[in-house]
């Protein structure tokens, strides 16, 4: 058991009132930080943030820029996160990548860090692995995906 004498007890009630003010003020500082980056080529969704730097590349491409940046390619996991990417690509007029796709196993989509897709979002009858070489995922400007090859040039949009 620890005592505390009384003096002793109101000084560590100040310094805790102190840091709870210290850490609100933080919040405000980080929260502002936050809107400040993402305007106006960025969206922020469930702690999630999706940016482009407005260049585009191949899938490989732009998979390395976004693990550059120390983020990963776009890789929306639900219809937030699919809507959020797609505000950014609307904006720029021009379709991206997601990180998705099948180069390891023909047919069946994972995500970069492997282990099979949940949610979807295909256009119309696709995927259609068209030419037989559609390895990679583009999502339209409406939101809607297509497998595409990995070696066309598209927006690169990466999540944090
Ligand atoms: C085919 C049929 C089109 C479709 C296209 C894309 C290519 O050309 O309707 O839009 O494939 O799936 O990725
Ligand atoms: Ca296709």
């Amino acid at each position: 058991t620890v005592l505390f004498r009384c003096s002793e007890f109101q000084r560590l009630e100040s310094e805790v009132a102190a840091l709870r003010k210290q850490l609100d003020d933080l919040a405000v500082v980080v929260t502002k930080n936050r809107d400040a980056h993402l305007f106006p080529n960025g969206r922020s969704v469930g702690g999630k943030l999706f940016k482009t730097d407005g260049s585009q590349g191949s899938f490989e491409s732009s998979k390395a820029t976004c693990s550059q940046a120390g983020g990963q390619l776009a890789s929306p996991k639900n219809a937030s996160e699919n809507a959020a990417v797609q505000q950014i690509i609307a904006r720029h007029n021009k379709a991206a990548y997601l990180g998705m796709n099948d180069i390891q196993s023909e047919g069946t989509f994972a995500y970069l860090c492997g282990g099979e897709i949940g949610y979807t979002n295909w256009a119309d009858e696709e995927p259609n692995n068209a030419g037989g070489k559609e390895d990679c995922i583009e999502m339209y400007l409406d939101g809607k995906w297509n497998d595409r090859s990995c070696t066309e040039r598209r927006l690169i949009v990466c999540e944090f």
